[in-house]
């Protein structure tokens, strides 16, 4: 992190009258956590900041203490009224859900992004995007380490959730040393690794467990290119109740089936799209180029997709519309 840039951004935040904050659908712990922290920051320096996310958070991150905050409704008489808008873990501007406002924003606007996916889109006015971090939450960590921020509890515990999340509880392949020490310093501040996993990615309810078990009833592997396929019908979702949230953690656990080197999840929306995401044990088994191929984007060893189209049979062909 370049700590001038830093400490530029951050006299432009102090200097703005109002904070728009802004995270991706369908948020996990790391959009939220992100999110949280700056909710704390405008808190703490009293500037009015709205925090928008298109859809609702999951019940379970209700431990971030200002996540009750969030709207997932804006109007753009709303968001022309915000002097400084801060994109947090977006891949790219449709993530937000705030796209043509974002490019066609007043000049007076600044936005502010900290992201830890690949660059794909130029948009921001300051950006602190940087692949190698593990999380959204590492970024803002450095960010407020180059101001000299006093992280407390509420912090820590947002940084902690989102360096959880995004290394499936510290077994994917960015967990590094760099990321156990982070982690270590915000246990010491009082956040606590067993509760936070404990209201998370481990706290699933008898549907989502129901739903999970049918999904890997049905894994196969492909014996070609070592890879683990599982899907999910667009009425499951429906059928237990369930959202497309429901099942963060689930490709996590099938990419540790025995034998393979990747896992491909497809789900399959009421929307008529499928999502896609896979996931590499090998860092020479590059994914992202994959998902970019197919219109998506991501990691090496964690990236995903989105088409339009169906799933057809056992097997879930897919079929593109
Ligand atoms: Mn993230």
């Amino acid at each position: 992190m370049d700590k001038s840039v830093a400490i530029q951004a951050w006299s432009l935040m102090s200097q703005a009258k109002r904070w728009l904050i802004a995270t991706h659908f369908n948020p996990d712990g790391d959009a939220l956590g992100s999110t949280n922290i700056f909710l704390e920051l405008a808190a703490a320096i009293n500037k009015p900041a709205v925090a928008y996310c298109a859809s609702a958070p999951d019940e379970n991150f209700r431990f971030l203490s200002r996540i009750n905050q969030l709207t997932n409704k804006i109007t753009k008489e709303q968001f022309d009224d915000f002097d400084l808008i801060i994109i947090v873990d977006c891949a790219t501007a449709s993530r937000s859900k705030l796209k043509d406002w974002l490019y066609t924003r007043r000049s007076d606007q600044t936005v502010i992004e900290f992201d830890h996916h690949e660059r794909q889109e130029d948009y921001a006015d300051i950006e602190f995007k940087e692949s190698e971090a593990a999380a959204t939450v590492e970024i803002i960590y450095n960010f407020l380490l180059a101001i000299n921020w006093p992280i407390n509890v509420e912090i820590a515990k947002s940084i902690l959730a989102g360096l959880l999340t995004d290394t499936g509880n510290f077994i994917y392949s960015n967990t590094s040393d760099r990321i156990t020490k982070i982690a270590a310093k915000m246990m010491l501040m009082g956040a606590r690794v067993p509760k936070i996993v404990g209201q998370t990615l481990t706290n699933k309810n008898l549907a989502v467990m129901h739903l999970w078990g049918r999904v890997l009833s049905r894994l196969k592997i492909n014996y070609e290119y070592l890879v683990a396929i599982a899907i999910v019908k667009h009425n499951e979702l429906s059928e237990f109740g369930l959202g497309v949230d429901d099942l963060s953690g689930l490709i996590g656990l099938i990419s540790g089936l025995q034998g393979v080197v990747g896992t491909l999840l497809l789900i399959e929306t009421e929307s008529g799209q499928i999502k896609g995401s896979f996931r590499s044990r090998l860092a020479d088994i590059d994914m992202s180029m994959l998902a970019n191929f197919l219109g998506g984007g991501g990691h090496r060893q964690a990236a995903g997709f989105c088409l339009n189209g169906s799933l057809s049979g056992e097997d879930g062909q897919i079929v593109v519309l």
